[in-house]
């Protein structure tokens, strides 16, 4: 076929380096950006493909997220700006793996077994992160979309969710917003806009925020953002792009090292947040006056989020089911906060955020995060429409209207795509400023339990299996019994292990009602796997 004449005489500039294996990921491919030329030009092939079988606009952002600046990652966008459905993930990681020579025979099988016309039209809508790595493989990208015929739209710099909400209006014709980085701003910008004006009262302090951008796009964005927000949100950029990407700053730092990232000016108290490299997290944090560092993560703002949707709906009168995500690595306080004080039916679902999103798909409304800070909030077909009529109609009393309007406006800030730090950080600002609410008085709504997580390598991670949503393993045999008679031992304690989806380890979770607690059950739990699933290299070393 002439399609593919074109794509074996391009496929050539963009050579496979022998013996390189890579698979579709938890969050699509990412090693080393100089191993994945090849890579980019055969996502361009797939989301041609995906597009032409969807009829519609796929997105292809070129990222690693929050690894370092040397590595770089791809990954693919379906139709309504969600992650790529998982029976096609499979035709990716084939498609990445095959010689160069067989890249037609390949293609030729996957257009057969999805039915794929030919003769459909293509577009695909292509982004990229910061990295210096990113202009020649973007570029690759588009030379595989090409090959085929299809047609191309290069978004350039953009942030990940900026590139799903793109992908979106699109293919809402326009409805659920403008496809431009202009449009993006300003829709979500009004939102928030219309939102804080029910705040009359709002000191300067409360309008100034600390943002460390991770030297990364989402930096980029904020500043083409600012003039939007009419100085109703004052922001304080640090690690704009002035130092090394990720390094030492931004969300994955924040939250795994539990301390300020480096390059930020703050006093005491300030309220203050990191993004990751990519735009699709944020966690929250302060200093308190001795010198303690104290963190909001995912579940914290999934517990401030939530709290207000519940109040809202309910000052509207609306009968919605709320739901809360999360996975096994929530703190347990938050999930008993959530349950027993606030009411809310609250899943737990395997780690990645494609698990979190679909689960969350199931309610009017599901406001789903991951502890590291990556989430959002989806509202039903139903619950968008049923708010908007009350919002309308003339009879709906004030209290239930204003209700209404708060909820729409709250609809509009929310990227429902995928988890989205700029939007996220509107969305907590709005609330913040309508709650009257201090950074220190959304901590204090419950505290978390002391918690360490930990990595032990083995020499196949796949040994361990889990079920229960990651909660019990099932493999190797007594590892499960080992942990339950070492949670035993302490007070408040739950722990659980799991195979990472992006590193060669076992992950350890523990927590306990102190942290010397937690510490040691996180110990003797990488004990029990080291012994009873492979462990190489030295034996765990207890922390203290
Ligand atoms: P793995 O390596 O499978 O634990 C990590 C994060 C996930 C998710 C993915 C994708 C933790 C414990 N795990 O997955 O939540 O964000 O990376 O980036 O934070
Ligand atoms: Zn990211």
């Amino acid at each position: 076929m002439a399609h593919f004449q074109e794509v074996s005489k391009r496929s050539t500039l963009h050579s496979k380096p022998a013996g390189l294996v890579l698979q579709y990921g938890t969050a699509g491919f990412r090693t080393n950006a100089k191993h994945l030329d090849h890579i980019m030009f055969r996502m361009g092939l797939v989301a041609t493909l995906r597009s032409k079988k969807t009829k519609a606009a796929i997105g292809v952002m070129v990222t690693a997220s929050h690894n370092p600046e040397e590595d770089n990652g791809v990954k693919l966008i379906d139709p309504m700006g969600e992650m790529l459905t998982a029976a096609w993930e499979g035709h990716a990681t084939h498609l990445a793996n095959v010689e160069q020579q067989e890249l037609p025979s390949v293609l030729e099988d996957m257009i057969e077994k999805e039915s794929i016309d030919m003769s459909q039209e293509a577009v695909v809508f292509v982004g990229k992160d910061t990295r210096s790595s990113s202009d020649s493989l973007s570029q690759a990208v588009l030379d595989g979309v090409h090959a085929l015929h299809g047609h191309s739209k290069d978004y350039g710099l953009v942030t990940t969710p900026q590139l799903h909400y793109m992908v979106r209006c699109h293919n809402t014709q326009g409805l659920y917003g403008e496809a431009t980085v202009e449009g993006y701003y300003s829709k979500l910008c009004q939102a928030f806009i219309e939102l804080t004006k029910n705040t009359p009262n709002r000191t300067d302090d409360q309008k100034h925020l600390t943002v460390d951008g991770a030297n990364g796009i989402g930096a980029l964005k904020v500043r083409e953002m600012e003039h939007h927000l009419k100085r109703e949100l004052q922001v304080s950029l640090f690690n704009h792009g002035d130092g090394q990407l990720n390094h030492q700053c931004g969300a994955d730092f924040v939250k795994v090292q539990q301390k300020l990232p480096t390059g930020i000016k703050v006093n005491t108290g300030e309220r203050c947040c990191s993004f990751d490299g990519d735009g699709d997290r944020i966690v929250y944090y302060y200093t308190s006056s001795d010198g303690r560092f104290h963190l909001l993560d995912g579940d914290k703002i999934a517990t401030l989020i939530s709290t207000f949707l519940k109040e809202l709906l309910i000052q509207a009168g609306l009968n919605l089911k709320l739901a809360v995500v999360q996975t096994a690595y929530a703190n347990g306080s938050s999930t008993h906060y959530l349950e027993d004080s606030m009411k809310v039916i609250v899943r737990c679902t395997k780690t990645g955020v494609k698990h979190l999103h679909h689960a969350a798909q199931e309610f009017d409304t599901g406001v789903y995060f991951e502890a590291n800070g990556h989430g959002t909030v989806l509202f039903s077909k139903a619950a968008e429409e049923k708010i908007k009529q009350l919002a309308d109609d003339p009879n709906t009393d004030d209290t239930r209207k204003r209700a209404a309007l708060l909820l729409r406006h709250t609809i509009n800030v929310i990227n429902q795509t995928v988890g989205d730090a700029i939007s996220d950080m509107l969305l907590i600002e709005a609330i913040l400023a309508l709650k009257g609410m201090t950074v220190q008085q959304w901590d204090a709504i419950y505290t978390d339990l002391p918690n360490r997580q930990l990595k032990v390598k083995v020499s196949e991670r796949r040994v361990v299996d889990t079920a229960d949503a990651e909660r019990r393993a099932v493999s190797p045999a007594g590892l499960q019994d080992a942990i339950d008679g070492l949670v035993k031992k302490y007070r408040h304690a739950r722990s659980f292990v799991r195979p990472s989806g992006t590193e060669d380890v076992v992950r350890v979770y523990a927590e306990a009602d102190t942290q010397e607690s937690a510490d040691s059950l996180a110990h003797e739990v990488s004990l029990a796997v080291y012994r009873l699933a492979g462990g190489v290299g030295d034996e765990p070393k207890p922390l203290h």
